[in-house]
């Protein structure tokens, strides 16, 4: 079995959610915030099978976007100015699949 935990952003997150529980997937969601942009996004974590994983995998593919966001960076650096807007692209989803040795409903 494995444990998929996957970060997406809060745009995505009821699409995501919706499609993978068609596909008959259970989730739980997280409120998370990026350490970097330090918006909100949403960590999904998902108990599945081994061969329910590509399943997964395509379903955030399908329901996750790229999106560009334009965000101001403070630095503290006294050599540069005080704060930079850059653009980031972020997404679709950044997805942990990691080895579970046993889930229990208890
Ligand atoms: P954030 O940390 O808020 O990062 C948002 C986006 O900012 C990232 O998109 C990436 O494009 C950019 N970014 C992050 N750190 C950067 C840096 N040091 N310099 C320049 N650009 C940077 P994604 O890569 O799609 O990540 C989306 C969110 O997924 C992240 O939000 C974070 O919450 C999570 N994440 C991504 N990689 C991770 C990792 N290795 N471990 C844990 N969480 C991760």
């Amino acid at each position: 079995m494995k444990l998929i935990i996957a970060v997406v952003q809060d745009e995505d997150n009821e699409a995501a959610v919706h499609a993978l529980n068609e596909h008959g997937h259970r989730v739980t969601r997280l409120a998370t915030t990026g350490g970097f942009l330090r918006r909100g996004n949403t960590t999904l974590l998902m108990g599945v099978d081994d061969d329910k994983v590509e399943d997964v995998l395509t379903v955030l593919r399908h329901t996750c976007r790229r999106r560009s966001v334009f965000t101001t960076l403070v630095t503290e650096t006294p050599t540069m100015l005080p704060s930079s807007v850059v653009e980031v692209e972020v997404g679709g989803a950044t997805v942990f699949v990691l080895n579970m040795a046993d889930m229990l409903h208890i």
